[in-house]
Formats: C-alpha cells, sequence, structure tokens
C-alpha cells in the first residue's frame, strides 16, 4: 500500500529527530504561560506537535506547507473537474508530498476496496428516534465500526510500539473510505426517508461517488463542491477542538474509532463546526427581513442590532488568525466562478464588505475578518443541501482526514499521553500576588 511504503521509508529520519529534540533540547524553552492564557481557553501557548498542518495567524492554513491557492494549483485534478482528488490531498497530508496522478489514484482505489458498511451499522441508525441530531446518527456510526479497528485488535495480541502506526494507518484508511459513505446515507435516510443503503461506485472519485450518493440534482457541480470542502476542511493545525480532543483521545492508546468521535463531539459545539448552520441562519434572516439583497445602510444597521441584542455575527471572528480565512475565499472564488448571481453569494459578499467595519467600531474581536463558516452553508444551499443540522456532518467527513494523519504521525513518532498540569485559582492568586510584591 503506497501511503504505507512512503511513510515506512521517512519514519528513521522522523524518529532522530524527535529523539534528538527529547534527548539532548529537551530543556529550550519555546514560549512562557500567563495568567491571562491559563484563565483564557490556553489561547497560542506554543504547546502542540504537527507536522501536517500550520495555521499563520498573518496568512492561514498552511497543509504540509502548501498555502490554499498553491495546493489547489498542485493537487492532481479529478477527471473532468477543475478540483482536486480529495485522495491526492490525503497522499500529501500523510506522506508530505505532492504526489503524482497515479499516486492519488491509488488512494482512491483503497477508499473504493474499504467503503462497505457492515448491515448492522444500517440497522443500527435506524433504529434510532427520527428527530437524533446527524452528528450524533455519525458518532454512533463510527463507534459501533470500533469493533473492526485492526490497532484494537493487535495491541491486545501485544504488538512493539514502532509498529503501532501501520494497524493506525489501516483502521484510518477504513475510516475515511466509510465516513463519505454513512454521511451520505445519515442524509438521505434523516430528509427523505430512503431506507436504501448507498453503495460507492469503485470508477468514480471520493468527491464524486459523494456527490452521487447525496443524489445532488447537479451531481457534477456539488462532486466539484465536495471535492473543495473536504480539502478545506480536513485539517487546521492541532489547536482546535476537533484536532484537539481527537489527538487527545488518541495519546491515551485509544482507537481511531474512539478518538475521531471524541473529536466529532467537539466539532458539534456552536463555537466550532456549527457555526457554518449559524451563520447561513444569520445570512437567510437578513434576506428575508429586506426580502432579497439589502442596501449596505441596511445590513449595517442588521449587524449593529445583532451585536447589541448580545449576539455573535457567525462566520466573523477566529481564535488564531488575524486575516481573512484563506478557506473562506478560495469558496467564495469558486461561488463567484460558479454562480455569481445567486442572490446568497451577493449578500455575502456584501456581509463580507460591511461586516468587518461594524466589527471594527465596536472593537471587541480581536480579528473582524471572515472564517470558513462565512460562506461554506451558501455553497451547499445552492447546491440544494438546505438541512442546516447536516451541515457539520459534511466538515465531520471533511475533518476526519486530517485528523487521521495527525493520529497515525503521532503513533509512528510515538507521541506520549497527553497531560498538562492544573492549579487551583488560589494558586494562581498566589502566583499573581508574588509577582506584584516583587520590587520593579
Ligand atoms: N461577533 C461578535 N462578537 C465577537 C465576534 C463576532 N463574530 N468574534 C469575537 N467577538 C467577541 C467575543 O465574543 C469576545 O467578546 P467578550 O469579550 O464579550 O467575551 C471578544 O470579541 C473577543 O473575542 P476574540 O478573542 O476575538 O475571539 P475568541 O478567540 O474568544 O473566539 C470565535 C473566536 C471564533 C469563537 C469568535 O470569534 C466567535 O464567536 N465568532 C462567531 C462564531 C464563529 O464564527 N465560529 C466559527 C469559528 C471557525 C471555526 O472554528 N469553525 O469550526
Amino acid at each position: 500500500m503506497i501511503l504505507h511504503e512512503k511513510i515506512s521509508a521517512q519514519l528513521p529520519a522522523w524518529r532522530e529527530r524527535i529523539k534528538s529534540l527529547a534527548k539532548e533540547h529537551a530543556d529550550v524553552v519555546v514560549d512562557h504561560v500567563n495568567v491571562g492564557q491559563i484563565v483564557g481557553g490556553m489561547r497560542d501557548i506554543k504547546s502542540l506537535l504537527s507536522d501536517v498542518s500550520f495555521v499563520d495567524p498573518a496568512e492561514g492554513i498552511r497543509f504540509r506547507g502548501l498555502s490554499i491557492p498553491e495546493l489547489l494549483n498542485a493537487l492532481p485534478k479529478a477527471r473532468g473537474g477543475k478540483m482536486p482528488l480529495v485522495g491526492g490531498l490525503y497522499y500529501l497530508l500523510m506522506v508530505g508530498e505532492v504526489p503524482t496522478r497515479e499516486q492519488a489514484m491509488e488512494v482512491e482505489a483503497e477508499w473504493a476496496k474499504r467503503a462497505d458498511i457492515p448491515d448492522y451499522v444500517y440497522k443500527l441508525l435506524k433504529t434510532m428516534p427520527k428527530d437524533t441530531h446527524p452528528m450524533i446518527l455519525l458518532t454512533l456510526a463510527v463507534m459501533s465500526l470500533e469493533r473492526t479497528s485492526a490497532f484494537a485488535s493487535k495491541y491486545k495480541e501485544g504488538m512493539k510500539k514502532d509498529e503501532y502506526w501501520e494497524p493506525a494507518l489501516e483502521d484510518s484508511l477504513n475510516l475515511t473510505a466509510k465516513i463519505p459513505v454513512i454521511a451520505a446515507f445519515i442524509y438521505r435516510y434523516k430528509y427523505f426517508g430512503e431506507k436504501k443503503n448507498p453503495k460507492y461506485n469503485p470508477k468514480l472519485d471520493y468527491g464524486a461517488n459523494f456527490a452521487r450518493m447525496m443524489k445532488a440534482p447537479d451531481k457534477k457541480g456539488y462532486a466539484e463542491l465536495s471535492r473543495l470542502y473536504f480539502i478545506l476542511h480536513s485539517d487546521h493545525e492541532s489547536g482546535n477542538v476537533s484536532a484537539h480532543a481527537t489527538h487527545l483521545v488518541g495519546s491515551s492508546l485509544s482507537d481511531i474509532y474512539f478518538a475521531y468521535s471524541a473529536g466529532l463531539s467537539g466539532l458539534a459545539g456552536p463555537l466550532h463546526g456549527l457555526a457554518n448552520q449559524e451563520c447561513l441562519g444569520w445570512l437567510l434572516e437578513v434576506h428575508q427581513r429586506f426580502n432579497g439583497v439589502p442596501s449596505r445602510d441596511d445590513l449595517y444597521k442588521f449587524a449593529w442590532d445583532t451585536l447589541n441584542s448580545g449576539k455573535v455575527i457567525p462566520g466573523y471572528g477566529h481564535a488564531v488568525l488575524r486575516v481573512p480565512d484563506p478557506r473562506f475565499t478560495a469558496q467564495m472564488e469558486f461561488a463567484k466562478k460558479n454562480f455569481p448571481e445567486d442572490d446568497l453569494v451577493r449578500l455575502a459578499d456584501m456581509v463580507f464588505d460591511v461586516v468587518p467595519s461594524v466589527l471594527k467600531e465596536q472593537g471587541k474581536a480581536k480579528n473582524p475578518a471572515p472564517n470558513v463558516d462565512a460562506i461554506s452553508g451558501t455553497l451547499q444551499h445552492y447546491y440544494g443541501v438546505r438541512e442546516f443540522d447536516f451541515y457539520t456532518v459534511l466538515f465531520g467527513v471533511g475533518r476526519a482526514l486530517g485528523v487521521t494523519a495527525n493520529f497515525v504521525w503521532a503513533r509512528a513518532l510515538g507521541q506520549p499521553i497527553e497531560r498538562p498540569k492544573s492549579l487551583t485559582t488560589k494558586m494562581l492568586e498566589d502566583i499573581v500576588a508574588k509577582a506584584n510584591a516583587q520590587p520593579v
């Protein structure tokens, strides 16, 4: 298997680098931690290690060193489309090199071999009450597949530590192959009552399969969007809730089914993956209130009304980024190229023009620029996927690609169990009192 070969060849050198850092340079100081960071959600403390992606606050994400425009340009494209093959992105995340078309197609072929879902998973989903949240259905399906984990069974047999990554890779390929099939089933079953199980077509790529299984009315257009969407949502370095939760749980040597389920649970929160549905909701509210695209002045007033009612403007602001999110820019470019006259696209563009200045005037948000969620729901809406609570599931399909790549490398490099230290409030107050008592 190509990913196995490529990772295997790189491992001795990577292990040497980590060993040298741990043994010879362990005392070198990287960062210091202040009280504000401890009471403020550990913001910006440099304490995680990942080579899969990096977010520069002034530039945005780089996947294995490539910015989004570079990556969209460099990766091999799907046949008949302009967007890259998702298999090529997975190769890049796992291996760290841009694949050839053949290499990307090898990953796609692996997925096609592994996409079958055991029947009991469908049965389980069908027993759930109709009002079950689609993220719960997705998490349940993932959890129910845990019994197939190669990592868990090899661990029981007593595999050696330096072999951990191999069944981790096996599990990751199985999981990422099955996730879009499960997601499409949840969509068709929950919103259309369809009981037939979706079938993965080995002649089509990941994105085209997803569009087919979703039964999107414009399959070609939706396949292109799916490729872009899954690529953009795959990873956002390691500190965000879904990536970190997956990593943390995996660090206890739980297999990827447990670990990714934890990540999905984090993704379901309104400040993380749920923001995309809230954002589209806000755009539709504006659209409805003004019976179409409003004037700039009306939009300005509406944005202030939202803030004055104590709510945030969804899709704007970010914990790390300090510029417009390049994932927003890539999706906006896609929309403007493919359906520039769509009302919601025009509205999202106007919001991009007006809301940053409103947030600047308010002076609270550290970053008044749009994040990925400011537009992603608009694109789904255009292609007819209008069931808001499904949007986080789509995010989850993409996020599986990044968290599994990180998971495999964490096992390959023997990353230890995570265990930061906590303090009590009194201890923190004592530290502050001592610091203030010291002569200047
Ligand atoms: N609208 C109104 N106020 C905002 C705001 C926004 N879009 N973004 C930040 N603020 C406010 C914060 O609520 C905070 O106010 P308080 O001091 O009263 O608590 C203040 O500005 C400072 O916040 P910050 O340091 O700039 O931002 P945080 O790192 O604390 O939070 C968030 C980052 C993304 C959660 C935040 O900007 C937000 O709530 N945005 C709207 C929701 C959203 O778009 N979430 C999706 C984020 C992308 C993502 O992870 N997707 O999965």
